[in-house]
């Protein structure tokens, strides 16, 4: 199991010089972020990214994301060429080392939250859910502005893709997936490449428009499409957490051989689908953390976690879920779990 941190570029305020100095840390998990979805990625801004991190002595471990545009997920007409573009961009990851790609299948929106600055009682400040207030809101004319959401849409093209979607069912998005991945899969294993599925957050369907990453049974089903253990998934605590049906530490043994990337965070469900993100340790939110480390070394997990989004400490402001502080903090917590399942404990006398 080896730490990773996100780092969103050079124009993150949070730098590589900064994340280098938490314990441990060398891994570097990013993305570009100037290439618009859909259109291919060139050696030269893949080079670029992986030198500015190895300047740093670090190394480029992950791309999260390579983003699916949104005609693929509808399974519109003109699909094949963005598909063709993104195993573009694939052989070139491939070609410049990277060997884990992280992507979603969340029709329009992203990650969804409430409220960007919900008040902990000790102060500080961090993301949360209100089932009640999402239900009620029309996502085209709020004006809220997410960090998950794609800011590239006008309001007249987010609610031209939205009523699209109200169009189709979670079957039509299953089949225009299993298009996508019969097509890409192939690429991705002849440049070794593990493809990671990130679970839809929340795990639910918002605005009525139908998500499908979401248990223990949509992993089954993606796999069912491809066996190969390049079909993989990104195993996102918070995400899936959300849902208390979900047992986390079961779901990575069923499904260990495809897992090659965690996001570790904690988050407190509350009443009726509503949640907040709490600090990483398992005593603050519903989440056993420990139990997921465990359940992580019991398949001899060899791949990176994140610590993922962190709560706004100490003053800081920046990016919604991705300051420095406290993901630093997640980090050195997940260190010492890694630390302590990782030591045999009949060594000590
Ligand atoms: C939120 C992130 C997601 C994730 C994408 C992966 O903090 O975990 O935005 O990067 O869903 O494609």
């Amino acid at each position: 199991m080896q730490l990773s941190f996100r780092w969103y570029g050079n124009t993150d305020p949070v730098t590589l010089k900064q994340i280098k100095q938490i314990p441990d840390m060398k891994n570097i998990v990013s993305a570009i972020y100037d290439v618009p979805v859909g259109e291919v990625w060139t050696k030269d801004k893949i080079n670029s990214l992986k030198s500015s991190i190895e300047q740093e002595g670090l190394t480029l471990s992950v791309i999260e994301s390579l983003p699916v545009h949104e005609s693929i997920k509808l399974g519109e007409a003109n699909r094949d060429g963005l598909i063709e573009n993104y195993k573009e961009s694939l052989r070139t990851l491939g070609n410049s080392g990277i060997k884990t790609v992280c992507y979603n299948f969340m029709p329009v929106f992203d990650w969804t939250r409430s409220n960007l600055n919900y008040e902990l009682e000790d102060g500080s400040k961090t993301l949360m859910y209100d089932n009640d207030f999402i239900k009620d809101i029309a996502p085209v004319t709020t004006n809220l502005n997410l960090p998950g959401w794609d800011e590239s849409y006008t309001k007249e093209e987010m609610a031209a893709l939205i009523e699209k979607y109200r169009q189709i069912d979670e079957e039509d998005l299953w089949k225009n997936l299993e298009y996508f991945l019969n097509e890409v899969l192939p690429v991705a294993i002849e440049h070794d490449i593990d493809l990671t599925i990130h679970p839809d957050d929340p795990p639910w369907s918002i605005f009525g428009i139908p998500r499908i990453i979401k248990t223990k049974e949509s992993y089954q089903r993606l796999i069912s499409i491809n066996s190969s253990k390049n079909n993989g998934i990104c195993f996102c605590t918070g995400s899936l957490g959300c849902l208390e049906e979900n047992d986390l530490p079961e779901i990575i043994k069923e499904f260990g051989d495809h897992i090659h990337f965690v996001h570790m965070r904690n988050i407190k469900r509350l009443d009726n689908h509503s949640f907040v993100e709490s600090g990483h340790l398992s005593k603050y939110g519903s989440i056993n953390m420990k139990e997921v480390v465990r359940a992580l070394k019991a398949i001899d997990y060899k791949g990176t976690i994140r610590p993922d989004h962190g709560r706004m400490i100490w003053g800081e402001t920046g990016k919604a879920g991705y300051g420095l502080f406290d993901r630093a903090l997640g980090a050195t917590y997940i260190n010492g779990l890694i630390e302590g399942v990782e030591t045999n404990d009949s060594t000590i006398s």
